[in-house]
Formats: C-alpha cells, sequence, structure tokens
C-alpha cells in the first residue's frame, strides 16, 4: 500500500499542480472575489430579514445558483470588461440590499418596480428618509471601495484570454447549471406556496428562501411580462365594445335609490374572512354572529351575494368593490397593475370634494397597498403605522383596538367622507383562539371550522361595538353603511367540515359554490330600506350600486347597478357564473339548475352566456393590461 503512495506522488507533478492552481486564481481573482462578497453580503442581508434563528442551509442554493448565473454572463466578456462588469454588479447587489434595508425597516416590505414607478418610496414616512438610512448599511459597499485600487491593478494584469468560443462554452454551461439549480428552487416554492410567485404578495418571503437577486428578478419578470401585454394593439371594435360594457349603467330604464346619499358619509367595512353561513347561524345554541344578525336586520341584506377574488384574496375584494373590475388573470391587480390609472370610487368621491381614507391595521405595504391606494386617489391611508399596537389578535393589530383607533380618527375626518375599513383578526387559519376569547363551539373544539367561529364571533363582537357607537353618537344619522366578507373562510381542504356543519350529504360542486357567498349589507340611516334583497349578486356590483346612491359618474364598471339591473351574470375569474337561476362550474363545464340542483345540459341560451363572460373577462384583462382608462379618462 505504502510504494503504491509513494509512487503516487513521485509522479504527481506537486510544482506543476500548484502552479496551475496559483495561475488559476490569478486568471479568476474577480470571479472568485465577487462570488465570495456577493454571497457573504446576500446571506447577511437574508438574515436580516429573518424573523428567528437563520438556517443558511435554507437559501444558499438558490442564492449561490443566481450569483453563478451572473458569473456565468460574465464569461461572455473578455478579461477586462468580465472585471468590470463583475464590480458594476456588485455595486448593484449593495445598491439592492440597502434600498431594500431602508424600505423594509419603514414598510416591512421590500422595494419592488411598482413601488419605484409609482414613486411610493417612502411617502408619508413619518421620520425623514435619513432616519431610516443607518450608517452601517454602508457596510454592503465597503467592499466596492476597498476593491478600487485591486480592481484598477488587476485589469491591468496580463492573464490569458479565452477564445470567444471557450468563452461562451463556459457560459452556456455554467449558466445552464446555475439557472437548473435555481429554477428547481423556484419550482418547488411555486408548489409549496401556490400562486406566490405570480401574485407577489410576500415579496419578503420570496427573497427570504430564494434570495434577494431572485427576488428582484422575479419582481422586474413580472412587471415586463404585464408590460409586453399591453403592447398588443386592441382592434378599434374591440375598444368600443370594452367602451360599451363600461357603460352598462350609464343609461339604465330605471333609478331607483338614484342620489339618496348624496351629501352623507359612506362607510365601506370589509370583514376579513366573513363567510355567509355565519349569518344567522348557531353552534351550541349560541348565535355565531349576535350582532351582524341584529345590524342585517336593521339594513338591506344580500343573502345572495358571491366573492370574486382570485390569486389575490382580500386585495382582490378590495379591487373589485373599489374599481368594478375583475381580478387579474393571475398574480394579483394589486402588484401586477398598481401603475394604472382608474376611475375607482375614492378618486370619483374625491372629485365630488369628500374626504378619503383607507384604514387597516396591518403592514402598509402588504398586498402593495401603499401603492394602490395612491393609485386609487385616496386622500389617506392609516396602516399599522398609524395606530398604537397596544393588542394583537390573529395577524396583527387587534379589531377591538383597530376599529376603536379608527372611530377616533374617523370623528375628526372632515365630512362628508368616504371611509373604507378592512378588519383582520379573524384570519386564516384562526388559531389565536386564546385571543379570541371563549366561545363554545362544541364538538367543533380544536377543528379549523371551530376555531373559526371563535375568530368570527370574536370580530363580530368589535364589529357591533363599533357600529352601535357610530349610531350613538350619531354618526349614522349622516351616513350610509356598506359592510361585506372578502372571501371564503373555510378553504377547500377543509370543506368536508362545513359540509357536515350545514348538513350537506353528498355534495356536488353546486353545493360548494353556493357556499362561496359572503354578506353584504347596506345600512341607511333611521334603518330605512331594511330588508332582505335575494338578487344574484357579486362584489363587482358594489361599485355601480354606490355610484348610482351618491350620484357617482359610473362609465367604467363592468359590475351591475343593484337597484336598477336584474338577472345579470355573475362573473367568477375562472370562467364559472350564475345568473339565479342557472350555474355554470368551469373546471367541470357543468351547468346546474339551482332549484333543483340537477345538473343540465348547455342550451344555445347558455352558450351564450358563457361566452359573453369569458368576453367580459377578456375586457377587463384589456383594461388593465392597456391601461386603458387613463386613455379614455383623459379624452373626457
Ligand atoms: C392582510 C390582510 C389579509 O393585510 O388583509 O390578507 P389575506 O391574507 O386575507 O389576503
Ligand atoms: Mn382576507
Amino acid at each position: 500500500m505504502n510504494n503504491r503512495f509513494s509512487n503516487f506522488f513521485s509522479k504527481f507533478n506537486f510544482k506543476g499542480f500548484l502552479l496551475f492552481i496559483k495561475n488559476f486564481f490569478l486568471n479568476n481573482i474577480d470571479i472568485i472575489l465577487f462570488l465570495i462578497l456577493a454571497t457573504v453580503k446576500l446571506l447577511n442581508f437574508d438574515e436580516y430579514l429573518s424573523p428567528y434563528p437563520f438556517k443558511y442551509k435554507l437559501v444558499i442554493k438558490p442564492l449561490v445558483a443566481s450569483i453563478v448565473c451572473i458569473i456565468a454572463i460574465s464569461f461572455l466578456f473578455k478579461n477586462k470588461a468580465r472585471t468590470t462588469f463583475l464590480y458594476i454588479f456588485d455595486i448593484v447587489i449593495s445598491l439592492f440590499i440597502i434600498a431594500d434595508m431602508v424600505y423594509y425597516r419603514y414598510f416591512k416590505d421590500l422595494i419592488s418596480i411598482g413601488v419605484i414607478r409609482n414613486g411610493v418610496m417612502l411617502g408619508g414616512v413619518k421620520s425623514s428618509v435619513s432616519d431610516l438610512i443607518k450608517l452601517k448599511d454602508f457596510t454592503y459597499l465597503l467592499d466596492v471601495l476597498i476593491f478600487i485600487p485591486l480592481f484598477m491593478l488587476y485589469k491591468k494584469h496580463k492573464r490569458n484570454q479565452l477564445s470567444f468560443i471557450k468563452r461562451f462554452a463556459l457560459f452556456a454551461v455554467v449558466l445552464a447549471v446555475s439557472i437548473y439549480v435555481d429554477g428547481y428552487q423556484m419550482y418547488k416554492m411555486s408548489i409549496d406556496q401556490p400562486g406566490l410567485l405570480t401574485t407577489m404578495y410576500n415579496r419578503v418571503y420570496i427573497s427570504r428562501f430564494l434570495g434577494n437577486l431572485d427576488y428582484h428578478a422575479l419582481d422586474i419578470y413580472n412587471a415586463a411580462a404585464t408590460k409586453l401585454k399591453s403592447f398588443k394593439m386592441l382592434p378599434n371594435d374591440e375598444q368600443k365594445s370594452i367602451q360599451t360594457s363600461l357603460a352598462r349603467n350609464t343609461n339604465l330604464s330605471t333609478q331607483n335609490m338614484a342620489g339618496i346619499g348624496k351629501g352623507k358619509n359612506l362607510i365601506m367595512i370589509q370583514v376579513e374572512a366573513l363567510q355567509q353561513f355565519v349569518i344567522n347561524a348557531k353552534v351550541d345554541g349560541q348565535e355565531i354572529t349576535p350582532n351582524l344578525n341584529r345590524w342585517v336586520n336593521k339594513s338591506l341584506y344580500f343573502d345572495n351575494f358571491f366573492y370574486q377574488v382570485a390569486a389575490g384574496n382580500t386585495s382582490d375584494a378590495e379591487f373589485l368593490t373599489n374599481n368594478s373590475l375583475y381580478p387579474a388573470a393571475s398574480g394579483a391587480a394589486y402588484n401586477l397593475y398598481a401603475g394604472n390609472t382608474y376611475s375607482s370610487m375614492a378618486k370619483e368621491f374625491d372629485d365630488k370634494n369628500y374626504y378619503t381614507a383607507a384604514l387597516h391595521g396591518y403592514r402598509e405595504s402588504f398586498w402593495n397597498r401603499n401603492v394602490m391606494y395612491k393609485a386609487e386617489k385616496f386622500d389617506d391611508f392609516y396602516g399599522e403605522k398609524s395606530y398604537k399596537i397596544n393588542e394583537t389578535v390573529g395577524l396583527g393589530l387587534s379589531d377591538k383596538s383597530f376599529l376603536n383607533q379608527a372611530m377616533e380618527k374617523m370623528q375628526k375626518f372632515s365630512q362628508p367622507y368616504f371611509s373604507f375599513l378592512i378588519t383582520l383578526s379573524s384570519h386564516y387559519p384562526y388559531d389565536d383562539v386564546k385571543g379570541y376569547g371563549d366561545f363554545n363551539v362544541g364538538d367543533l373544539e380544536g377543528t379549523l371550522t371551530g376555531n373559526y367561529l371563535k375568530g368570527i364571533h370574536y370580530a363580530d363582537a368589535q364589529l357591533g361595538t363599533f357600529l352601535d357607537k357610530l349610531e350613538k353618537n350619531g354618526m349614522l344619522d349622516n351616513s350610509i353603511v356598506v359592510l361585506y366578507g372578502d372571501h371564503y373562510a373555510i378553504p377547500k381542504d377543509h370543506i368536508n367540515e362545513l359540509y357536515s356543519f350545514e348538513h350537506i350529504n353528498n355534495p356536488t360542486d353546486l353545493d360548494w359554490y353556493e357556499l362561496q357567498k359572503v354578506p353584504m349589507f347596506i345600512h341607511f340611516p333611521k334603518d330605512a330600506y331594511k330588508g332582505v334583497n335575494h338578487k344574484y349578486s357579486g362584489q363587482i356590483d358594489v361599485y355601480p350600486t354606490v355610484a348610482n346612491m351618491f350620484n357617482l359618474p359610473k362609465n367604467y364598471m363592468l359590475g351591475n347597478d343593484l337597484f336598477n339591473t336584474s338577472n345579470k351574470p355573475i362573473i367568477f375569474r375562472n370562467g364559472s357564473f350564475t345568473d339565479g337561476t342557472t350555474f355554470y362550474v368551469s373546471w367541470t363545464n357543468t351547468y346546474y339548475d339551482i332549484k333543483s340542483g340537477k345538473q343540465i345540459s348547455e342550451t344555445k341560451d347558455l352558450k351564450a352566456k358563457k361566452s359573453q363572460v369569458l368576453s367580459n373577462l377578456q375586457y377587463s384583462d384589456d383594461i388593465l393590461n392597456h391601461n386603458l382608462l387613463r386613455k379614455y379618462l383623459r379624452k373626457k
């Protein structure tokens, strides 16, 4: 054994090996240094974002792969240009990190193309930008400064220059391997967090688990893909049909409830995960939502009102009720189209000299709200930073404290005002049962549905107190209240709990869809117009209905005024629809007769309806992708 080793070593040309290593190192210091420095900086920033002990293993693969992608591209350049390219990219990475760090300090989020495009860098930041930039942030630029002399020297250093073919081959191989590794990590995330890479709703999460470079690459890709769609010219006849469709509420034959809100305040409340099955329902002999039941009875209640959200979830609900346009075909409109022009509810109220404010107790940048509310022309957005975080229940500030503090703010609002409030505590997975307080859910104890009932019972109590206070202090004498749920509470993977709670045996897709309602009621001063309206309706119809009551322009809405239209299809983003008589379920291409619950075959009329539904969705996509409202509003 020993002589085999001694033979090996005697033959092995140790000197030659050392020379090879020395030359390799001298010829590639720029790449080696870039790889080390970029990895250290990006890992360090990742650790800064991690709320608990940082595990580099969770991010090292995509993070290094993204850096190697850049190194692969550098092989396309000759030596000197390669060194300059890597040096510049080292500066770019440092600037990304510093900018994200400053933005994160205030918004607890990362900068995006949308943020930059809408100039909402630190808009509304109470402290000046300088307070947010810390000296230590510039350590991320230290290497850039220290290596200037080395960089200048190294560029002059004689290195053997690979031919273009060899450099291209290196580029191709290294890029392919790094994209494979990085792409696989992104694929895994897209499985683990469906929709996240297209909606980008949790930018911090993407950066933490893919690395900051991948996050910015994905953000730029999504923004570019959306922009590209806008270059496709729309034929004139299509633009005409879009405008006709948008103006569907301008020449209606009736004018019921027109102008009854003139000069009054509008208080619109979006309730987190308020699904309709809890209204007037009981668990273990107790009412789940006693307060909302009481207010439903004092209001005009729409008991066949559907949520129409898609990947944008809560933000889609807001988008639908504030703009009467459909959610994005994929991704979240609040992220993808925050640079668009809208004829939003806040804008039109603004034009009527209303004070308009959005109020929500969670991070300002979550769902890109701080950017989107600017695009929707809200005068103010009172996000998390505007409240004393003196009590948390569920995801953040408790509904109790949020609604109390919101009330204090509203009392100071100049009238008339449009206040849009979004609650938070009853948020999936409803696990803050301690915070929700005691509420006996019988044998549902410990189940998701049971915890949800506790959560919504808690939210109901806070909403009851809030509405009662508004009534008591006279604020409702001159205000109309619209309250609705944002989306489902019980997800599909727990739907059997809901079927059993509702005593539904052998459920069909129709049963599932009929449960996808959220309550919506409109309260008028002195409890006027109270009653139940069974009309099939959806979140997209809120704005036209409000516009009619408050004499707002109604030229750019795809929803229908519920007081002056009927039998209009309620359209869902996946192409399903209902008109109150028939339900079409797109994923099985099946029609149901709602009364009998039976499947029915497609008729000519139903086929025509289905194609009209798809046109409506296409119109909405074209409006967003081509930012058509900017064009139409400019022409006005
Ligand atoms: C966060 C809250 C929840 O601000 O609106 O959003 P969701 O997770 O329900 O879409
Ligand atoms: Mn929600």
